[in-house]
């Protein structure tokens, strides 16, 4: 027997530029996504071009219906997605929102109410609007803190009765590494200065907290988090300098969640701003803002890293998304993401004694290379044993930090249905229950088929975590 809580909060996520396509429809505008065909790996283009997979993604946005269908199939409790900023305000700065994009989501959110599925709605899932990234050099400008006030203001009174649970910024501590997918930063990363980099990382935490605040005020019973890409970071020996080193890379991501949770700025940040000639504008009022701090944290869990303070291992070591040395003893999936289950297990424990706050995993799964195949009905599926053993694993390793006493109030896998990769722009990264015919080549019928996964999550749900 497992000891998943009553009302865990198994589901899947999503975010609305991998998956509804429909980039140009019903008013929306623009955002980076759109100028982004090759995700992280390449530069941004003029205008939105063909070859870039999320403009029509999965056209979630016209089969959201069949989907969440779906869903409820598998039994989620609760569904991820994000809500696009620029179907809301077109340009990011506008006067009034789009009442087109407003209806979407109301539809979206109604869909999932209808199967007893709950929304957990992203506010900024790296969708900053291009405008507000060509015209302010996106949360570099204090103006973005305004902007996405009036933003959240809106969908919150728009959608406070039908959404309890809120995420701020998807992976708010990636804007160190991804300043123009994460914070909208049209200033090349090379060219990028650390005092412009902080100051958005500023104005990001200062919007975090407002939308706490004013979240609070306006929807009494919602429950506000923010979001953290995780990644536990071992020191690559036991020799004291690597130790440090890996604290040192830790405290680099745990500042947010300290800022989130403690309500103000940890020293050792402040201490690193100071050795490196930061110098943060803070205006009057942002330090009472920041005391509105979040109800849970959430966190996506994909791999674990090493570091190291000899200079020679670092060069050699290959790394992953955010950097850091490979570890030696783990397996990596076909993108070089080292696999470590445990590696949950102990980030949830180091998160609960940090900050005693109910912890939320939004994202984990693995990304693969599917074969869709006939399977004895007559239909197709895939046999995607490694992603049940991968997600299996994982999920194993979440049962043992409720073990340790953590609080843990859910689970969504990332991409619960196939989508477009965000850091690669790829479709052949897949990760989800649902295999969706679609190529990196533009082809393909857009058909859905479930895969074999899709059948195990159905009875780990269903047995509240005890098949696993
Ligand atoms: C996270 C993002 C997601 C998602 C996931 C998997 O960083 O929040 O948007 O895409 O990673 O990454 P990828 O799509 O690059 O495999």
């Amino acid at each position: 027997m497992t000891t998943f809580p009553k009302n865990f909060l198994w589901g899947g996520a999503v975010a609305a530029n991998q998956c509804e396509g429909a980039y140009n429809e019903d008013g929306k505008g623009l955002d980076i996504q759109d100028i982004m065909p090759r995700g992280i790996k390449g530069l941004p283009t003029d205008k939105p071009t063909m070859d870039n997979m999320k403009l029509i993604g999965i056209d979630l946005y016209h089969r959201y219906k069949d989907d969440i269908k779906l869903f409820a199939e598998m039994g989620f409790k609760v569904f991820r997605t994000s809500i696009a900023w620029s179907r809301i305000f077109p340009n990011g700065d506008d006067a009034e929102p789009n009442e087109q994009g407003l209806a979407f989501y109301d539809a979206l959110f109604d869909e999932c109410h209808k199967y007893g599925i709950e929304p957990l709605v992203t506010i900024s899932h790296y969708e900053t609007p291009l405008h507000l990234a060509r015209k302010y050099n996106g949360w570099v400008s204090r103006d973005l803190i305004g902007f996405y006030e009036n933003y959240v203001r809106t969908i919150f009174m728009r959608y406070g009765k039908k959404v309890k649970y809120w995420l701020t910024f998807n992976e708010i501590n990636s804007v160190l590494h991804e300043p123009l997918m994460s914070g909208g930063i049209m200033t090349p990363k090379e060219k990028l200065t650390l005092q412009d980099l902080y100051q958005a990382v500023h104005h990001e935490l200062v919007a975090s907290a407002l939308a706490t605040k004013i979240g609070h005020e306006m929807m009494p019973e919602a429950k506000i988090g923010c979001m953290v890409l995780s990644m536990p970071i071992y020191p690559l020996t036991p020799h004291p300098d690597d130790v440090i080193a890996a604290m040192k890379a830790d405290h680099m991501n745990y500042f947010f969640g300290d800022v989130h949770v403690r309500g103000q700025y940890p020293e050792y940040i402040k201490r690193y701003f100071r050795e490196n000639h930061i110098e943060l504008q803070i205006e009057d009022g942002d330090e009472e803002i920041l005391k509105h701090t979040v109800d849970f944290v959430s966190f996506s869990y994909y791999m674990s890293v090493c570091e190291t303070a000899d200079l020679e291992k670092k060069k050699k070591g290959k790394g992953n998304l955010m950097g850091g040395v490979p570890n030696p003893y783990l397996p990596s999936s076909e993108w070089g993401w080292q696999i470590d289950p445990q590696g949950i297990r102990y980030i949830l424990n180091m998160f609960w004694d940090r900050w005693q706050k109910p912890l939320f995993i939004v994202e984990n799964g693995l990304g693969a290379m599917d074969e869709l195949i006939d399977d004895e009905q007559g239909g197709k599926t895939v046999q995607d044993d490694y992603r049940i053993s991968y997600l299996n694993d994982h999920l194993v390793q979440v049962n043992e930090a409720i073990k340790d006493g953590v609080s843990v109030m859910g689970y969504t896998t990332w991409g619960c249905i196939d989508l477009v990769s965000a850091s690669s722009a790829e479709f052949k990264k897949r990760y989800g229950f649902i295999y969706v015919d679609r190529h990196d080549d533009g082809s393909g019928t857009l058909a859905r088929y479930k895969k074999k996964s899709f059948f195990w999550y159905k009875d780990i749900i269903a047995s509240n975590g005890d098949m696993l």
